[in-house]
């Protein structure tokens, strides 16, 4: 790996010109606090700043996989990310055909980075995302993303203690369908026994094309097959409190509780500035997002005109309403959506949750 001059050089020299012999090196944003990024980099970690203006890379952000998995669900069609635009609620996107390249790189993003020495660099080049989830910054609007490039999500809920909150699994479902995710629903703490109403929602969940694993992180079921899932690839690991989302990390990735930010190290200050997702490495290869800086996931939103899509069984009528501006209400004419509920396409359950993530949409209280 080729060294910097001088061993006192420091971050600090980001905004030298770079000199066109030094080749750059591959690598993955980890995580991001406090403007100074951490890159992973082959065997060792970088603690990087950001060239000023990023260029874009040749090479599209290469899934994390070799093989590429084979159920990866498509994402939502351009037409429908486009009219999810210029809303200031938009919250979870996806990149449009020939996005410019992000200004600010998250975690999550495959860059090139110019090496300083003494385990610093400066990120200059970011490759096109293939995944976004983002929530809107409060101050300008921009889309503030927490995690690129995640390409499978496991949603932890547990089968009890705390009894599973199906209204929110699917706020999440329709979130991950935004986005392009593929998900696997971790019912967890199998051990403590499965409630005939769990059952019911894990027939009702794998019914709709959803990969259900029941886990437990005490007695290891089902974690093989877990592991099999988040193989070679990065995966987002999410869910409410309580639900053994730690006890499912520190199984999976050994010595996680004990790592340490070198960012953290660096500036003095703890893990929790990092802004958005911290990406722990797996043995298997690939990566999981630990929910911690995204915690606020249950607060995001999806479009009101996406949000048909995202629900997978009204996904084939979401353009078939009477009118185009359908409020898909229980007195509209017409109405697609509404019909497929009469006609038992979807169950009156995850019609509610539909409803219901349709009125936090549009800021209405529900
Ligand atoms: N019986 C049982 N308890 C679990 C399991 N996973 C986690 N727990 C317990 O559930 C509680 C919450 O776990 P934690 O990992 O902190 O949940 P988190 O809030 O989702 O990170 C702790 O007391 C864990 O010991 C499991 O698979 N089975
Ligand atoms: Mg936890
Ligand atoms: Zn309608």
């Amino acid at each position: 790996m080729p060294e910097a001059d001088g061993a006192t050089e420091t971050v600090g020299r980001c905004d030298e010109a770079m000199s066109p012999d030094r080749p750059l090196l591959e690598g993955i944003v980890i995580a991001i606090a406090r403007g100074f990024s951490e890159v992973s980099v082959g065997q060792t970690t970088l603690l990087c700043t950001q060239r000023g203006r990023l260029r874009r890379s040749r090479r599209a952000a290469t899934a994390a996989s070799s093989p590429q998995w084979p159920n990866r669900r498509a994402p939502l069609s351009s037409a429908a990310r486009a009219r999810g635009r210029g809303g200031s609620r938009a919250v979870s996107d996806l990149p449009a055909e020939g996005e410019e390249t992000p200004s600010r790189i998250a975690p999550g993003d495959r860059v090139r980075v110019m090496p300083l020495g003494g385990q610093q660099g400066v990120v200059e080049e970011v490759s096109p995302r293939r995944t976004v989830l983002a929530r809107s910054a409060s101050e300008d609007g921009g889309a503030h993303v927490m995690l690129a490039n995640a390409d499978h999500a496991a949603l932890v809920f547990a089968v009890r203690d705390p009894a599973p909150h199906f209204g929110m699994l699917d706020r999440y479902l329709a979130l991950c369908e935004h986005a392009g995710i593929e998900v696997t629903i971790c019912l967890n703490k199998v051990d403590l026994g499965m409630p005939p109403e769990v059952e019911q929602a894990e027939r009702l969940y794998a019914g709709l094309g959803y990969g259900v694993l029941r886990t437990s992180a005490v007695s290891g079921e089902h974690l093989a097959e877990l592991r099999e899932r988040l193989r070679s690839r990065i995966s987002l690991l999410s869910g409410p409190s309580g639900v053994g989302k730690s006890s499912l990390v520190n199984v999976l990735v050994p010595g996680a509780a004990q790592r340490t930010s070198a960012v953290s190290e660096t500036t003095g200050k703890g893990r929790h500035t990092t802004t958005g997702a911290r990406l722990l490495p797996l043995q298997e290869g690939g990566w999981l997002a630990d929910s911690a800086g995204i915690r606020e996931l249950a607060l995001w939103n999806v479009p009101p005109e996406d949000l048909p899509r995202c629900f997978v069984e009204l996904r084939p009528v979401a353009d078939d309403c009477l009118y185009e501006d359908c409020e898909h209400g229980t007195d509209e004419a017409g109405c697609a959506l509404r019909a497929a509920l009469a006609a038992g396409h979807i169950t009156p359950v995850r019609f509610v949750s539909f409803e219901r993530l349709l009125r936090e949409a549009r800021g209405e209280t529900s």
